[in-house]
């Protein structure tokens, strides 16, 4: 079994005892960061630095030089495998990420090449080995995975998208070449999270970022299924230890009870939803991650306070809560706002631990 000399994010996941409430941030390594900034322009571009197992492994570590976070997050990107799928990822000044070549019919989804994790996208599980071991057991490390929902939208918007007109056409009009893109998609996440695991991460989180933008129905059909799917394939355990699973859907607050009935160990909630609300709908079943709204941030250090103990009350005593934004911190937060915000997590939770 491995040591971890803080293993309390492990446990609130497995609703094991804790002494307080563990706490980390979606994109918590990242451009808010000045050191990222300066490794970054280092490294020339976002997939350079993925692809750098060393300077990966830095800026994985960078935030938790600042900060007392409970987990450290592989830096990579949800991307990395429509790039291994020969799509062509690129990004552009200020546009967020782009693909070469899109998909569009049945024909490119049959062209697309079986993949094995282990070679095409062996810097990813580089990464992982080398941030487990400069980690010397201090925090787990969370590995992560878009959902194929999430990750089909970008390969057939061909990068970030507001209204998903083609994927929404293709998903009406011809669902079953969907079907098809999303089971490739379930499989593949699938083996890259299993390879994350048996590379030494210690938990997996699969984001959902854009499954609430379907209807209940399309959310079931097109995204929530194929997370079923992926759970149902997931090695749990690892060195002697459960690897517990987090399913975060943005926006998927009205699905809460579909979503906690695949089997996960926790759901992730972003800040549309009261945890309170959430927990008396789950709280049986699963962990609940989240759920203060990144832009509370911005405001003064007793507001953000006053906003996490409004959000440790609504939970409530006992374990079976990781603390987190919402959604990712935003690039323009000033980092001392985040100090404050993880530090009293630590501070006004000690008593719903007793
Ligand atoms: O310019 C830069 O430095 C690149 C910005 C950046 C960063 C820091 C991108 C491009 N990706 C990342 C890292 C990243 N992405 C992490 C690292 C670990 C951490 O959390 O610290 C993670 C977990 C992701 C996951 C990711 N990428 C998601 C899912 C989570 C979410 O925020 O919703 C999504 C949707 C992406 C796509 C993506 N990659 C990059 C950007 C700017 C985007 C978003 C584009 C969009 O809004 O559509």
């Amino acid at each position: 079994m491995s040591d971890l000399k803080n293993d309390r994010y492990l446990k609130a996941l497995l609703k094991q005892p804790v002494d307080m409430t563990p706490v980390w941030m979606m994109r918590q390594a990242g451009r808010y960061l000045p050191e990222y900034r300066e490794v970054r322009s280092q490294a020339g571009d976002f997939m350079s630095l993925c692809k750098n197992a060393e300077l990966a492994c830095e800026v994985t570590l960078q935030p938790l030089r600042r900060y007392e976070l409970d987990a450290a997050i592989l830096f990579s990107d949800i991307l990395t495998i429509p790039d291994a799928m020969g799509l062509g990822l690129y990004f552009e000044a200020g546009e967020g990420p782009k693909f070469e070549r899109p998909i569009s019919s049945k024909a490119d989804i049959k062209k697309i090449p079986n993949f094995d994790p282990n070679v095409e996208l062996q810097y990813v599980m580089n990464a992982v080995s080398t941030i487990r071991k400069n980690l010397q057991g201090d925090v787990p490390l969370i590995g992560f995975s878009g959902s194929p929902w999430t990750l089909a939208t970008y390969m057939i918007e061909g990068g970030s998208s507001k209204a998903f007109t083609k994927i929404k056409k293709m998903a009406f009009s011809e669902p079953q070449t969907l079907h098809l893109l999303l089971d490739k998609l379930a499989d593949s996440v699938t083996t890259y999270l299993n390879a994350q695991i048996a590379a030494g991460a210690q938990s997996v989180m699969v984001f959902d970022t854009w499954g609430g933008v379907l209807s209940p129905a399309a959310y079931k059909e097109f995204s929530l299924q194929y997370m079923h799917k992926i759970v149902d394939g997931l090695t749990r355990e690892a060195d002697g230890r459960k690897v517990p699973v987090t399913l975060f859907t943005k926006n998927g607050g009205m699905w809460l009870e579909a979503i906690a009935a695949t089997g996960c160990d926790a759901v992730g909630l972003d800040w549309t939803i009261n945890i309170e609300d959430a927990k008396a709908r789950v709280g049986d079943k699963v962990a609940l991650q989240g759920n203060m709204d990144p832009s509370m941030l911005y405001a003064p250090a007793e507001r953000i306070e006053q906003e996490v103990q409004t959000i440790l009350k609504g939970f409530g005593n006992g374990s079976g809560h990781v603390f987190n934004l919402g959604h990712g911190i935003h690039l323009d937060v000033p980092p001392e706002n985040a100090k404050v915000f993880i530090d009293a997590v630590h501070k006004f939770s000690k008593p719903y631990h007793q």
